[in-house]
């Protein structure tokens, strides 16, 4: 009986680092030089209303899901977002990310470009920053700063340090949530499926 609990809890341990993660990685993104985008007026061309959307591939070969966005900036080639967007994910994490920056408009918003990087890009990168141009035209660029924090270290003040508002991509203390009672209530679902 020992030994099953044991192993139970040794399961249980191993699962819910796979789903939550061994680091919390927290983003925060901006752009320089975006070019305009809202030629009109006679007041002279203004900069892109800029925002950004967030995907997300959890492995190399998973397809991109959307995740997030940040808010609109107005008329800034420079945007810098204070949306921060946090990940639980694996120290070996393959997954990819891709962003979006679009203009909002009245009606149908323009796309200014994309650009993609790894998780590693992040985790391993100098001051884990990562940027780069963007694609497809070149016209302005992406700079992503990370904060990478270490959940295997146990450090009851390094949770003070977490953005309190980020965006949690993907949920995966929910996921998490869903094993444990599973491994907890076993007999629940027999009993609810008689
Ligand atoms: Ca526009
Ligand atoms: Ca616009």
């Amino acid at each position: 009986m020992a030994n099953k609990q044991i192993i139970s809890i040794t399961a249980l341990l191993f699962l819910l680092s796979s789903c939550t993660g061994d680091l919390r990685v927290e983003l925060k993104l901006s752009c320089t030089d975006l070019p305009d985008f809202d030629v009109c007026c006679s007041s002279g061309v203004l900069g892109p209303d800029a925002y950004a959307i967030v995907y997300y591939a959890s492995s190399s070969i998973d397809s991109y899901v959307q995740q997030g966005k940040t808010v609109v900036l107005s008329d800034e080639h420079d945007p810098q977002w204070n949306d921060i967007f946090a990940f639980n994910v694996p120290e070996k994490s393959s997954a990819r990310i891709k962003i979006d920056i679009m203009d909002s408009d009245v009606d149908a918003d323009d796309y200014i470009g994309y650009a993609e990087f790894t998780m590693q890009d992040i985790i391993g990168g100098f001051g884990h920053v990562w940027s780069n141009d963007l694609s497809p035209s070149g016209n302005g660029r992406l700079r992503v700063q990370g904060t990478v924090f270490n959940l295997t270290r146990t450090d009851p003040e390094q949770e003070k340090l977490f953005a309190p508002n980020a965006h949690m991509i993907p949920n995966a203390g929910y996921q998490a949530l869903q094993v444990l009672e599973k491994l907890v209530h076993p007999q629940h679902k027999r009993q609810s499926s008689q």
